[in-house]
């Protein structure tokens, strides 16, 4: 089911008892997950949970205890809870993220298994819960794996664990399992979507109340448990500088579910990008789910406040949330502060596209995130790679790929990273083959860090083979904070200085690009990741930040700042 925060949950956070198991035997012939105790006088067993060993969830494992800091396998995680009261509804046991596999079991029962570090799934435990000591056990598997996605490679820490919120969830015997309801693509006062049940009983009475539009509907399922909205309506529509949301709530015999939602339009038309019909300039940051300064996954909504209160304090009207799904929370609080979200799957660099499966995976998890999240009107973009070699069978992937975001959700954008621009001298040229299926064209481009400036910066060329519109997804180099340049000028300073230099550069070269409609430095803030390790500089620490590890400003920022400053909509 969707959107569990607009229904009352039980939370299931908090401290959890846990075994580390190293060599992952716990699913096999160790298995854990009966959570076996010793039967008589000469019985023993050599595991058990209990409370000198424990967790808190949500929270990954790495940060939580030094000797779990580069940990890469399992972990098991066992709650005990109990449910009193009426046992009248259904249950079930929802998880925000467990990166990356998870394993569940329930009162001595298996109740599923979840590959994906980054979206939501359930289960139901209707017929297993009971009113007093129920038994929860996760195994979280970290590991990473070369048909993974991601692969086994990527430049970013990794944390694993029970991620994200845990919750039960009661509903009555029908409930609301998902809805859209957005604003028609061809119509900006006309609201369409459908509301769906969880079951396929035909003529089943929905009311939808929006009381700020005196909406007060009853809407009836068809043989498929599904009912279309369509309402005609004058609507304030959600911009940057209004995001004007409006509170809705849908009930079906008793079973309610609460959200807030807006309304605008997004579409490509030649180079440009239109919200609500009128050009937008995508003033952006990237942002990584982790918190510097505690060298943690972010996961509450006062992480989300301190990442995106950044990027607003920046100037910025867009964020692209790098390179995975993240939490809720930062996609609605970006929401109510007029944040656009460039939303990515982990389809990063060396992925496996060779094995079959990783195309179904990688479906899966954009399947995952676009139910969770498609009531968002700030989500504007979906990416469905970042930084991808071309190949055959690459090719054939991100087709598929893209075609089918269209499908599941045609009211949005969809977008890929590239860092394989094809130069000609100072011309830059825009040719992979993929980039015909999407709207957007995302291009990371690291001039002045990883390559030379092939020209003058404000005399480069950029030219495309298509007629649409550009972000510049990536571009900046690595600083320490307060590492000045004085006399030598050199990258491997690490110096504040080099990097100011260029930002001037790429300012100088954006003015340049006709088909430009957005900019996101690398990166919000300096994040861990142990493909860094020069030891004066980067200590295992990627030091792209406009912000330190501390969340200190360094001189890149206050160059951004003052560009998106001086921009206005539409204009670059
Ligand atoms: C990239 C990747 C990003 C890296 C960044 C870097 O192109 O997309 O994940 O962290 O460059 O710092 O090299």
């Amino acid at each position: 089911m969707i959107n569990i925060y607009g229904r009352s949950g039980t939370s299931l956070n908090g401290k959890w008892e846990t075994i580390i198991d190293p060599f992952d035997v716990g699913i096999g012939w160790r298995a854990i997950y009966k959570d076996a105790r010793p039967k008589g006088k000469t019985d023993f067993v050599e595991y058990s949970f209990g409370p000198a060993n424990t967790l808190y969830v949500p929270g990954d494992f790495n940060s939580q205890l030094p000797e779990l800091t580069y940990f890469e396998s399992s972990v098991w995680y066992k709650k005990t809870f109990n449910c009193p009261g009426s046992k009248d509804g259904r249950f079930f046991i929802h998880f925000g993220a467990v990166n990356y596999i998870a394993d569940v079991y329930f009162n001595g029962k298996k109740l599923g298994h979840h590959e994906g570090g980054f979206t939501p799934f359930q289960f139901e435990v209707t017929d297993l819960i009971k009113e007093t000591g129920n038994s929860l056990i996760v195994r979280a598997n970290s590991a990473r794996v070369k048909n993974g996605i991601p692969g086994s490679l990527f430049d970013w820490f990794n944390y694993g664990g029970i991620t994200r919120d845990v919750q039960l969830i009661k509903t009555r015997q029908i409930f609301v399992e998902d809805y859209k309801i957005q604003l028609d693509p061809k119509d900006n006062s006309r609201i369409t979507g459908y509301v769906k049940l969880d079951t396929t009983l035909a003529g089943k009475l929905i009311s939808l109340s929006i009381p700020e539009l005196k909406v007060n509907q009853k809407l009836v399922t068809d043989e498929k448990g599904y009912a279309g909205v369509n309402l005609k309506k004058g609507l304030k529509l959600w911009t940057p500088e209004q995001p004007k949301l409006y509170d809705i709530r849908l009930n079906v015999e008793g079973d309610t579910v609460a959200d807030r939602i807006g309304f605008r339009n997004i579409k490509v038309e030649g180079t440009k990008i239109l919200l609500n019909g009128k050009p937008v300039f995508l003033r952006g940051v990237n942002i990584h789910e982790e918190i510097p300064q505690r060298g943690a996954r972010a996961w509450s909504e006062s992480d989300a406040k301190t990442l995106i209160d950044w990027a607003k304090e920046l100037g910025c009207n867009f964020v692209r949330l790098v390179h995975y799904p993240h939490n809720e929370y930062a996609i609605k609080y970006a929401e109510e502060k007029g944040i656009m979200v460039w939303e990515e799957v982990p389809v990063y660099q060396g992925i496996d596209f060779a094995d079959a499966t990783v195309k179904d995976k990688a479906e899966q998890m954009l399947k995952e995130v676009i139910k969770r999240d498609r009531n968002r009107c700030n989500v504007i973009l979906w990416s469905i790679a970042n930084e991808t070699s071309p190949s055959k069978e690459r090719d054939q992937t991100l087709i598929e790929l893209a075609k089918e975001v269209k499908m599941l959700d045609p009211g949005r954008l969809v977008t890929a990273a590239f860092n394989n621009v094809n130069r000609q001298g100072d011309k830059m040229i825009l040719k992979d083959s993929v980039m015909k299926y999407l709207d957007v064209i995302g291009v990371n481009e690291y001039m002045g860090w990883y390559t030379d400036w092939p020209g003058e910066p404000e005399k480069m060329q950029w030219v495309s083979d298509f007629n649409k519109p550009m972000i510049i997804s990536e571009f900046g180099g690595e600083s320490v904070y307060g590492n000045k340049a004085d006399t030598v000028i050199k990258a491997s300073a690490w110096s504040e200085d080099y990097v100011a230099n260029i930002y001037h550069n790429q300012i100088k070269m954006f003015g340049t690009i006709p088909f430009l409609q957005g900019v996101c430095p690398w990166v919000l803030a300096d994040f861990r990741s142990p493909y860094r390790m020069q030891s004066t500089y980067q200590k295992g620490w990627n030091r792209k930040g406009l912000l330190s590890d501390q969340g200190e400003k360094k001189k890149a920022w206050y160059i951004m700042k003052a560009y998106y400053d001086g921009l206005k909509d539409g204009s670059h």
